[in-house]
């Protein structure tokens, strides 16, 4: 069996909402990808073992989200080698501002590539994820060419109603 590529995580159930963008833009691009609640503070154990265990497992890249205080993405690039995507979940309280800091402010040495706060930036770490696998699989670089012309074509078509 091949291995899984990608791995969508989240610090909580409540993320789904947020996070299933991400699954989405895998699906729709062929991406085979797992997603699980792998929470930094609730069940760290598990999170260092599923970074300990992810470049021996194949995978290439890890879209991690989290709100709050939103230490999921950071603390796994502390423990593996292979990216980590970040995706600052809106909180209740701080709008997700707590979220990005917590996520984007990673110390010299151990960076994570760090999105926009909520579904838009789901979506951008999986469609940067495509662009990574895309880099040794010319068919899926294919299909990220023609998903952007579409969305070329979909702005050109796009028309403002009168004043
Ligand atoms: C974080 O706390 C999670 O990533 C979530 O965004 C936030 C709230 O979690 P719940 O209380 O909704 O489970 O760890």
């Amino acid at each position: 069996m091949n291995p899984i590529p990608v791995g969508v995580v989240m610090g909580s159930s409540s993320d789904w909402d947020t996070m299933q963008h991400a699954v989405q833009i895998l699906s729709q691009f062929g991406v085979a990808h797992e997603a699980r609640v792998v929470s930094a503070h609730r069940m760290p154990d598990d999170m260092f073992a599923y970074a300990e265990a992810a470049a021996a497992r194949g995978l290439k890249a890890i879209i991690a989200g989290a709100g709050g205080a939103a230490h999921l993405p950071g603390m796994l690039a502390a423990k593996t080698v292979v990216p980590v995507l970040g995706v600052p979940v809106a909180s209740k309280h701080l709008s997700g501002v707590d979220s990005l800091h917590s996520i984007v402010q990673m110390p010299k040495g151990v960076p994570v590539a760090t999105f926009a706060i909520g579904p838009a930036g789901a979506a951008n770490a999986a469609l940067f994820a495509v662009a990574m696998l895309a880099n040794h699989d010319d068919a899926l670089r294919a299909k990220l060419q023609a998903f952007r012309a579409e969305q070329t074509e979909a702005a050109r078509a796009m028309t403002l109603p009168p004043a």
